[in-house]
């Protein structure tokens, strides 16, 4: 007889169980799995969104993101809540920011908004119609989502006033559309509002900034401000107005911000 075989190594223990190594061995198993599956969808996932179609220049799994934000936005202003107006001593000139869509030259004369409105032809106003409402002044922070903040004191007319006097807005059984669309003339720039915002009492078309007229790169001959959204939406030299029932492209919500940005 030959020697006999060695035995089969034994197995090692078994390690004591420890319930968080488990969990954290499972974490990391499906962290990978997640991590596979994202670089997977990048492949061809960044491409297959963009096909998905986009509401108001968002891609669509953004958008219930806003839909949550948008909805907190509501709660926060419903009512028409007025944000707080301060001292006039206290305004001062903001720092001029953004110049998408500033017109080469400043032409008050000639220059119009133009609103359109579905099943209504397009209606042009020249600074003269809108600058006819009663003028309103108010001395509010204009926020910029960048993180400054400056108190200046607007006038000019309010929107929904504007909008009021020459019957605009409205669908034929008089409910209002949902938002309102706002553009440069180059198409530069371009804001969207929900109806709600446009026309809140605090939302004007200004023609004037602490006591002077606005200059150009303030938005002349006219701007939007309002109080209830950041700085994003408060369009300098807007040419056309749109009332629709679709979300409106924004641009800035097409560069990662959020389309509401309300405050
Ligand atoms: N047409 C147009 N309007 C615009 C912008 C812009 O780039 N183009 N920038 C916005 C931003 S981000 C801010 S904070 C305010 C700043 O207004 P101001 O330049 O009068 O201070 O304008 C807003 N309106
Ligand atoms: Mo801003």
């Amino acid at each position: 007889m030959g020697p006999t075989p060695p035995p089969p190594p034994a197995r090692p223990p078994a390690p004591p169980r420890d319930p968080a190594a488990e969990a954290i061995g499972r974490l990391t198993r499906r962290a990978f799995l997640v991590g596979g599956v994202a670089a997977a969808a990048g492949l061809g996932g960044w491409a297959w969104l963009r096909t998905r179609g986009a509401a108001g220049g968002v891609p669509w799994p953004l958008r219930q993101v806003h839909r949550v934000n948008e909805w907190a936005g509501r709660g926060l202003y419903s009512g028409g809540r007025l944000a707080p107006e301060f001292d006039p001593a206290r305004a001062g000139e903001p720092m001029v920011n953004g110049n998408h869509g500033r017109p080469a030259a400043a032409d008050p004369a000639g220059w119009t908004l133009t609103v359109t409105q579905p099943g209504v032809g397009p209606r042009t106003f020249r600074q003269a119609e809108t600058a006819s409402l009663p003028r309103v002044e108010m001395t509010t922070e204009l926020k910029c989502i960048e993180g400054w903040s400056q108190v200046v004191t607007w006038s000019g007319v309010r929107l929904a006033d504007f909008v009021a006097a020459h019957g605009l807005g409205r669908r034929p059984d008089g409910t209002l559309y949902d938002y309102v669309a706002l553009e440069t003339a180059d198409g530069a720039y371009y804001v969207g509002l929900d109806a709600p915002s446009a026309l809140h009492p605090q939302t004007l078309l200004c023609d004037a900034m602490n006591g002077a007229p606005l200059t150009v790169a303030h938005g002349a001959p006219l701007r939007v401000v309002l109080t209830v959204k950041y700085g994003i939406k408060n369009i300098k030299w807007p040419t056309a107005l749109r009332f629709q029932d679709e979300l409106p492209a924004d641009y800035w919500a097409e560069r990662g911000y959020d389309w509401y940005s309300g405050l």
